[in-house]
């Protein structure tokens, strides 16, 4: 991402008790103004940088009326737009659960499909509110590029995939080839790790986004194509003929991948985080969308009760109404159910649980307690 410096020049006014310096007192321990020069990183290519103060990205989505979320387009079961323009998939659902979250409408979001490239960007310009695009949760993205990932909303690791009559069956054996992979993604920095670690010479054949990538492959334009193992799952359903393909039995890195949202607005940071716990904890008590009505008329575990806005205010305390967590149940699903819509075993894109079980079934989901 191209970058512009900044200076910025900050008042800062200060009472110094200079003997504990070791300086010699000329103010008397008066305040002095001390005009201090700091200099910070923002995104170029003319954007405004968002104001980001505690509570302001809720009051402006609010005055919008909808939520603004950057998406995928291209990845079906993750984020992905048919034919008809219809959204779907588990990162886009979220969106949805955080629009219930707010409004008590899953329908009040807009989506903003964003390359891998442009997302950061999108983000801490304003462009959207959340990123929600099968995104993976690094120190750089937590530090350098100004977001704050809110949760893991599924454990993922990178793979490599080839066609399957090409005898390749490991790393190893693409010594000398051409892998296709995309821009502006941990993918291809991990490509390159990887494969320097293993001392195998190989070349990478960069593209923009995710249908470039994976024409290439089709056009056998490299010999394997690498991204996230979700990633490769979902895009062999749309390859012509995705039995002719095989994702090999390696995993080259791990890819937590979640909502992010901008640094500066931790009021905003807790209902995005909040909304995925809600979600997983929904899943933990059993509550679905076609339950939680019978569910929330005779609850009784107080746990239940704060979670679905019958006692506790967890709502207020997060700047919402006290039942946006019965809205993102009732109106979009539990963890569970976002899930099977979009990678459960009825779909093409199904990838068994995993890691993306609840902790209580050996998985690595876990919601903290709602009190
Ligand atoms: N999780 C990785 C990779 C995510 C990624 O962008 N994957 C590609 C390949 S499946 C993708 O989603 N492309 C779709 C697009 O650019 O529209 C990251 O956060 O960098």
């Amino acid at each position: 991402m191209r970058k512009t410096l900044w200076i910025v020049s900050l008042l800062l006014v200060a009472s110094f008790v200079l003997a504990a310096c070791g300086g010699a007192s000329t103010t008397g321990g008066e305040p002095v103004t001390v005009v201090e020069t700091v200099i910070v990183e923002v995104p170029a290519e003319g954007a405004v940088v968002a104001p980001s103060g505690y509570g302001v990205t809720l009051e402006t989505v609010k005055a919008r009326g909808n939520l603004i979320c950057g998406v995928n387009s291209q990845v079906p079961g993750f984020g992905y737009i048919d034919a008809d323009g219809n959204f779907s998939g588990i990162d886009v659902d979220y969106c949805r659960a955080l629009a219930a979250a707010i409004f008590g409408d899953a329908n009040k979001v807009e989506f903003r499909p964003v390359t891998a490239a442009e997302r950061f960007t999108a983000l801490q310009s304003g462009e959207i509110d959340v990123l929600s695009r099968n995104t993976t949760w690094s120190l750089v993205r937590d530090t350098e590029l100004g977001g704050n990932f809110t949760a893991t909303t599924f454990y993922d690791g990178q793979g490599m995939m080839v066609p399957a009559d090409s005898g390749i069956n490991s790393l190893q054996d693409l010594a000398g080839g051409t892998v296709c992979v995309q821009t502006g993604t941990t993918t291809e920095l991990n490509l390159a790790d990887v494969m320097s670690s293993l001392g195998i010479a190989y070349t990478p054949a960069v593209y923009e986004d995710a249908d470039s990538t994976f024409a290439a492959y089709a056009e056998e334009r490299c010999d394997a194509v690498t991204t996230d193992k979700s990633g490769l799952v979902s895009r062999r359903t749309v390859l012509a003929d995705p039995s002719a393909h095989v994702i090999l039995d390696v995993t080259m890195s791990k890819e937590p991948l979640g909502p992010m949202v901008r640094h500066g607005d931790d009021q905003w940071f807790d209902i995005a985080q909040w909304t995925v716990f809600a979600m997983i904890a929904g899943e933990e008590f059993g509550i679905t969308s076609a339950n939680v009505d019978s569910v929330r008329s005779s609850a009784t575990a107080p746990e239940v009760m704060r979670l679905l806005g019958l006692e506790g205010d967890m709502g207020l305390k997060l700047g919402l109404n006290n039942d946006w967590g019965y809205n993102i149940i009732k109106l979009v699903g539990n963890y569970e159910e976002v899930y099977n819509r979009s990678l459960g075993p009825d779909t093409p894109t199904y990838i068994p649980r995993g890691y993306n079980s609840l902790y209580t079934e050996g998985g690595l989901l876990y919601a903290p307690p709602v009190r």
